[in-house]
C-alpha cells in the first residue's frame, strides 16, 4: 500500500511538472508556468471594479504638505502583477517552496515569510473603549452666527470644511454588536485652515464622573468580569452596578442609559453633546463658555428594547449598515452644530448649575441651543482599518477661537488621548497617517520616531537656530496664532478635593425622569428591572433600589416589584424639578427620509401596486423593501428579503400588497399566499413579522385584498397606526405622515402616570 501511495503521489507530480513545463512562458526558458487554476478567475489582467459613486473620501495631505494620492492611487487590486513588498514580480502566492512536493517547507522561502509575518502583524490594539465604531467623510459649513462670539475661521459664514466623524459604542469590543444599552462616542475632526479642531463628544450629555482620575474604574466596571470575561458589550451585570451604586455621582448618566438615549434607532437619529463646557474666544478677545450640541435632522429615535435584542442576533451590524448604506443611497445624515452661550463669570456658573461639573446639563429652556453650522456626511470610508480604525482623536485638539476649560474630566482627556495612541498605532507619528493629517501646513520640530513618513529637509530642528535661517518663525499677534486664554487661576491650596457644588448628585436625575413622558418612563422602569435583574447580589441591587427611591417613589417601587425585593424609603426631600421637555423624544415630528418600509408580496400579487409604490416611497426619500416567499423574482420585482432573511426590526412600517382585482369568474387562489386574499391565512413568518411591528409600535398596513388578510391576523383598520385602503397610494401617505411622530406610541402599554 505504501508503495502505491508513493507511486501515485510521485506520478501526480511529475504530472504538475509536465503541466508547469508546458505552461512555461517562452521568454524564461526551463521556468515552470504558473499552476493551472481550476477556479474561473480572468487570465488576463484587468482594470479592477471602480469605486462606487459618490464614494470618494475628501483628498488628504501629507504633514509635509504633499497630497497623498486620490483613494484610486491607494488601491493595491490594480495593477496586472502581483508583487513582493519590494515590488518584485511574483509567479506563485499558493504554494510554500519545499524540498519536494512532500517535503519541508524551506527557510529560503521569503515570500512565505514575508506574507506569513504580515499577516501576523495584521491586528493593532483595539481602542481600550469605544472599540466598535463606524465611520464616515463629510463637510462641516459655518452659519457665521457664531462670530460675536469666536474668531475660529471655520465658524465664519460659507466657510466648508472636510470632516471625518466616528460614531462608536463605549464598552464592546471591536467584534460586538451595535444596538447594545450603552453610551455612543461621536467624534468629529475638522481639518480646518487653521489647525484639526476634534469635538469628542458623547451621545448623552452628561458622564459618570467628575475626575478624570476614576475613567479606568468606571471602565473596569462596566467591561465584562476579569475572570470569565462576560458579559460582553453590557452593562447588566454585577460590576458596572456594584460602581454606579457605590458611586452616585454616575446615577445621571446611568439614568441616561437606562432610558431609550441608551438605544439609539440609527446613528443618523442621535444627538451628540460635547458634555464639558468648551471657552470660546471673540475677535476683540472676549471670552464666553459654551456647550456644544449636535441636532440630527432626522430628529431622536430609538429602538424599543426587544429590537434591541433581536437585532443583536439578526443583524449585529444594524447601525454600521445603516450608516454606509444611508451614504450610498444619497440619504446623507445631517447635524444642525449649535452652542449654548453662557458668560464667563469667575464662578464659571449659569442659573445655580456649576458649568464645570460634568454630570450637569444646562436645560435648553434656560439656555436655548443656537444653530452655528451644519454638518453633512456624504462619503464612506474608502478602508475601513485605514480610516475608522486608525482615526486618532484628542479633545486638546483646538484651532485658535476654542480653548478648554478647568473641567477635571476635560483636563484628564487632555493627557490620555495622545498617551493612548502611542501604544494603539504605534508610536508618536500617528499624525501622519492619512485620515489624521491636518489639512493646514504642519511645521513642526518633532522627528524621528517608529513609522516616520516625511522625509524632513534641514539640519536645524530646534530653537533658536541660525543655520536654517531661524526658521520655521512664531507666528505674531497677526497671524492667527493659537493663543491659551490668560484665565485667572483660583489662588487656592494643593488639594485633591472637588468643589462643593459638585455633591449634588440628584436634583438632574429627577430633572431627567420629571422630563419624560409616560411611556419613557416605562421603558426606564422596564431597563432598570432588567439590568438589575441580571446580577446576582442582593446588597448590589438594594443599594441600587435606595438611589431609585431618592429619584422617584414610583419609579423604585415599580423596579423593587420587578426584583421581588421590597422598596425602600427615600433618604432625602425629593424635591420636585422643572421638567426639560426638550429631553423627551416623544411629541413631535421628524421627516421621514431614510425609513426602511418593507412590501410583503407574493407571485400574483398587486405588482403593479407594488412597482407605483416603490417609487413614491424612493421619492419621499425613503427605502422600499420587497419581502417575498423566495428570492430572485416576482415578476419584474427583485425581492430583497425573504420570509426566511426578513425580520420585522428592519422595517419602519410593513404593508402587504393586496391581489390585483379579480375577473368576475376567477377561481380561488391557492391558500400559500403572503398577503393572501380573504379567509386564507398568512405565512407564520410573515404574521410573526406583523405581531413583532405592533409590539413595537411600528405602522402597518394592507391596501386591495391584503386589507382582509391583515384583518385575519388580527390587526383590523381603526387599530391605532393600521393604515388599510383599496390603492397603495393613499395607503403610503398616511403611512408616511405616522412615521413623522416614529412610533406609535399610544400602543405601548403604560402603568406609570
Ligand atoms: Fe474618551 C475615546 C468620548 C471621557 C479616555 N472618548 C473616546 C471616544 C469618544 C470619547 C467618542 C472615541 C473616539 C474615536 O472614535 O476614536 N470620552 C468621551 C467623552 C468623555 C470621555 C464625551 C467625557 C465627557 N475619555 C474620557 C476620560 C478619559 C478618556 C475621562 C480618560 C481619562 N477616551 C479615552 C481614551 C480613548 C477615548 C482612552 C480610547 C481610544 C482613544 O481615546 O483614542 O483616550
Amino acid at each position: 500500500a505504501a508503495k502505491n501511495i508513493k507511486d501515485a503521489v510521485e506520478s501526480t507530480a511529475e504530472k504538475a511538472l509536465d503541466k508547469a513545463a508546458e505552461l512555461a512562458t517562452p521568454d524564461i526558458p526551463g521556468r515552470p508556468g504558473p499552476h493551472p487554476v481550476p477556479f474561473d478567475e480572468p487570465t488576463e489582467p484587468r482594470e479592477p471594479l471602480p469605486p462606487k459613486g459618490d464614494q470618494s473620501a475628501p483628498d488628504t495631505r501629507s504633514a509635509t504638505g504633499a497630497p497623498s494620492g486620490a483613494p484610486e492611487d491607494v488601491r493595491t487590486q490594480q495593477g496586472a502583477f502581483l508583487t513582493t513588498s519590494q515590488g518584485a514580480r511574483l509567479r506563485d502566492s499558493d504554494h510554500s517552496l519545499k524540498a519536494g512536493p512532500r517535503g519541508p517547507i524551506l527557510m529560503q522561502d521569503h515570500h512565505f515569510r514575508e506574507k506569513i509575518t504580515h499577516f501576523d502583524h495584521e491586528r493593532i490594539p483595539e481602542r481600550v473603549v469605544h472599540a466598535r465604531g463606524s465611520g464616515a467623510h463629510g463637510i462641516f459649513e459655518g452659519y457665521g452666527t457664531a462670530a460675536d462670539v469666536t474668531h475660529a475661521a471655520f465658524l465664519q459664514e460659507g466657510v466648508t470644511t472636510p470632516v471625518f466623524t466616528r460614531f462608536s459604542t463605549v464598552l464592546g469590543s471591536r467584534g460586538s454588536a451595535d444596538t447594545v444599552r450603552d453610551t455612543r462616542g461621536f467624534a468629529t475632526k475638522f481639518y480646518t485652515a487653521e489647525g484639526t479642531f476634534d469635538l469628542v463628544a458623547n451621545n448623552i450629555p452628561v458622564f459618570f464622573i467628575q475626575d478624570g482620575i476614576k475613567f479606568p474604574d468606571v471602565i473596569h466596571a462596566g467591561k465584562p468580569h476579569p475572570d470569565r470575561e462576560i458579559p460582553q458589550a453590557q452593562s447588566a451585570h454585577d460590576t458596572f452596578w456594584d460602581f454606579v451604586s457605590l458611586h452616585t455621582e454616575a446615577q445621571h448618566h446611568t439614568i441616561w442609559n437606562m432610558s431609550d438615549r441608551g438605544i439609539p434607532r440609527s446613528y443618523r437619529m442621535m444627538e451628540g453633546f460635547g458634555v464639558h463646557t468648551f471657552r470660546m474666544v471673540n475677535a476683540e478677545g472676549g471670552t464666553s463658555l459654551v456647550k456644544f450640541h449636535w441636532k440630527p435632522t432626522l430628529g431622536v429615535h430609538s429602538l424599543t428594547w426587544e429590537e434591541a435584542q433581536f437585532i443583536n442576533g439578526i443583524d449585529p451590524d444594524f447601525h454600521r449598515r445603516d450608516l454606509a448604506d444611508a451614504i450610498e443611497a444619497g440619504a446623507f445624515p445631517e447635524w444642525e452644530l449649535g452652542i449654548q452661550v453662557f458668560e464667563d463669570n469667575p464662578e464659571q456658573e449659569f442659573a445655580g448649575i456649576d458649568l464645570l461639573d460634568p454630570t450637569k446639563i444646562v436645560p435648553e429652556e434656560l439656555a436655548p441651543v443656537q444653530p452655528i453650522g451644519r454638518l453633512t456626511l456624504n462619503a464612506n470610508p474608502t478602508n475601513f482599518f485605514a480610516e475608522t480604525e486608525q482615526v486618532a482623536f484628542h479633545p486638546g485638539h483646538l484651532p485658535p477661537g476654542i480653548d478648554v476649560t478647568d473641567d477635571p474630566l476635560l483636563q484628564a482627556r487632555l493627557f490620555s488621548y495622545i498617551d493612548t495612541q502611542i501604544t494603539r498605532l504605534g508610536g508618536p507619528n500617528f499624525s501622519q497617517i492619512p485620515v489624521n493629517r491636518p489639512h493646514a501646513p504642519v511645521n513642526d520640530m518633532f522627528r524621528d520616531g517608529f513609522h516616520q513618513h516625511a522625509v524632513h529637509a534641514g539640519v536645524a530642528p530646534y530653537k533658536p537656530n541660525s543655520l536654517d535661517g531661524g526658521c520655521p518663525f512664531f507666528a505674531g499677534a497677526d497671524d492667527r496664532a493659537f493663543e491659551d486664554t490668560p484665565v485667572k487661576v483660583t489662588e487656592s491650596t494643593k488639594l485633591r478635593a472637588n468643589p462643593a457644588t459638585f455633591d449634588d448628585h440628584f436634583s438632574q436625575v429627577r430633572l431627567f425622569w420629571a422630563s419624560m413622558s409616560p411611556v419613557e418612563k416605562e421603558h426606564i422602569i422596564r431597563a432598570y428591572a432588567f439590568e438589575l435583574g441580571k446580577c446576582y447580589e442582593d446588597a448590589i441591587k438594594a443599594r441600587q433600589l435606595q438611589h431609585l427611591a431618592n429619584i422617584d417613589p414610583v419609579l423604585c417601587q415599580e423596579v423593587a416589584t420587578a426584583l421581588g425585593m421590597p422598596a425602600p424609603e427615600p433618604t432625602v426631600e425629593l424635591t420636585p424639578e422643572t421638567p426639560s421637555p426638550a429631553l423627551s423624544q416623544v411629541g413631535g415630528t421628524w421627516p421621514a427620509d431614510g425609513r426602511m418600509i418593507g412590501i410583503v408580496v407574493d407571485p400574483d400579487g398587486d405588482l403593479g401596486g407594488v412597482e407605483a409604490l416603490r417609487a413614491a416611497i424612493f421619492s419621499a426619500g425613503a427605502v422600499p423593501l420587497v419581502v417575498g416567499p423566495h428570492g430572485g423574482k416576482i415578476g419584474p420585482l427583485t425581492v430583497q428579503r425573504t420570509f426566511a432573511t426578513g425580520r420585522s426590526v428592519e422595517f419602519d412600517a410593513l404593508l402587504l400588497a393586496g391581489h390585483p382585482k379579480p375577473a368576475p369568474d376567477a377561481v380561488p387562489s391557492r391558500d400559500d399566499k403572503a398577503g393572501a386574499p380573504a379567509g386564507l391565512t398568512l405565512d407564520p413568518r410573515v404574521q410573526l413579522m406583523l405581531d413583532e411591528m405592533w409590539r413595537h409600535a411600528k405602522v402597518i398596513g394592507a391596501w386591495g385584498d391584503g386589507v382582509a388578510a391583515l384583518e385575519a391576523a388580527g390587526y383590523g383598520g381603526g387599530l391605532p397606526g393600521v393604515v388599510t385602503g383599496d390603492d397603495a397610494g393613499p395607503v403610503f401617505a398616511e403611512v408616511q405622515d405616522l412615521m413623522a411622530s416614529h412610533r406609535v406610541w399610544e400602543r405601548f402599554p403604560v402603568t406609570v402616570a
